[in-house]
């Protein structure tokens, strides 16, 4: 069986990229820093998949920690064949002068620092086995700006450089590198951003289908499950009635 490592696996994309590769036959490492989230879906999936899982908690951020327990896996999860770096985050929405530099660097350490960090931690192990698959989870806003995304948006920008440095650099290793970039996908996304504001994060998505988390994990699998020559690089992913970042048909 092949192993995925999914970060920020406790809701939305990462929950259900994790559903969909342990029902792929995968075994799966999931991590967040909501722990009795993990655990509950750490039971979940066992009992429903003929799945082993691995749940890690710690906070992607934190560059000491996510080295420790990634750099310590049973040995039985060192060959890790997939690694989706999900795990992220937007907080607010206001033009840069009214903005909240401790939102700014939520963002930047997570969005940015945070997929850093774990792909040095998990890179070496493909690079030692010659193969892989690492896939970015990064965003329209990565490839269109709109107002009040400023930081939000420079994250996403960010990482797409990454992406396609890190398919240069891990060329030489068969491992191949990619980006799923979608529009708006309706979790708890949203949410974060308006810092637990219900009514402002469900107007989000009013009056459009928005995007289900499954939908994203579903091309995840298309990617992942191609045959070894073949690597899906790019892909941005958007809701029928979406066509740019701040373009929604709402009825
Ligand atoms: P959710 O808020 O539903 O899920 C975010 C996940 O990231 C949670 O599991 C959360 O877990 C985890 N996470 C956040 N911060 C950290 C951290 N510091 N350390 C570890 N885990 C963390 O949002 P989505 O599923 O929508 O977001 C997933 C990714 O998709 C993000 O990178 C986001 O930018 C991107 N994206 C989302 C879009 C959307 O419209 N929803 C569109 C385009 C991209 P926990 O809180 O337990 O740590
Ligand atoms: C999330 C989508 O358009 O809110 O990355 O930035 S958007």
């Amino acid at each position: 069986m092949k192993t995925a490592l999914i970060t920020g696996a406790t809701s939305g994309i990462g929950r259900a990229t994790a559903e969909r590769l342990a029902a792929e036959g995968y075994n799966i490492i999931i991590t967040g820093r909501r722990k009795d989230r993990l655990l509950e879906f750490s039971g979940y999936l066992k009992n429903a998949y003929p799945a082993e899982v691995l749940p890690l908690c710690f906070d992607v951020c934190d560059f000491g920690q996510t080295g420790k327990i990634l750099g310590s896996l049973p040995v039985t999860w060192q060959d890790i064949d997939v690694l989706v770096n999900n795990a992220g985050l937007a907080a607010g929405l206001e033009p840069l002068d009214g903005g909240q530099p401790d939102d700014w660097q939520r963002m930047i350490d997570t969005n940015i620092k945070g997929l850093l960090y774990v792909t040095k931690a998990i890179a070496p192990l493909m690079i030692a086995r010659r193969k892989g698959h690492i896939i970015n989870v990064g965003s329209i806003a990565g490839r269109e700006v709109y107002a009040g995304g400023n930081v939000y948006c420079a994250t996403k920008h960010a990482v797409d450089a990454l992406t396609k440095s890190m398919r240069m650099e891990f060329l030489p290793y068969g491992i191949r590198v990619s980006q799923v970039a979608p529009g708006a996908v309706e979790t708890e996304f949203s949410l974060v951003r308006f810092k637990g504001d219900r009514k402002r994060a469900d107007a989000v998505y009013e009056g459009f289908h928005p995007l289900e988390a499954a939908d994203i994990a579903d091309v995840i699998a298309y990617m992942v499950n191609r045959p070894p020559h073949v690597n899906i690089a790019d892909v941005l992913v958007l809701p029928a009635a979406q066509a740019g970042a701040t373009m929604i048909h709402r009825t």
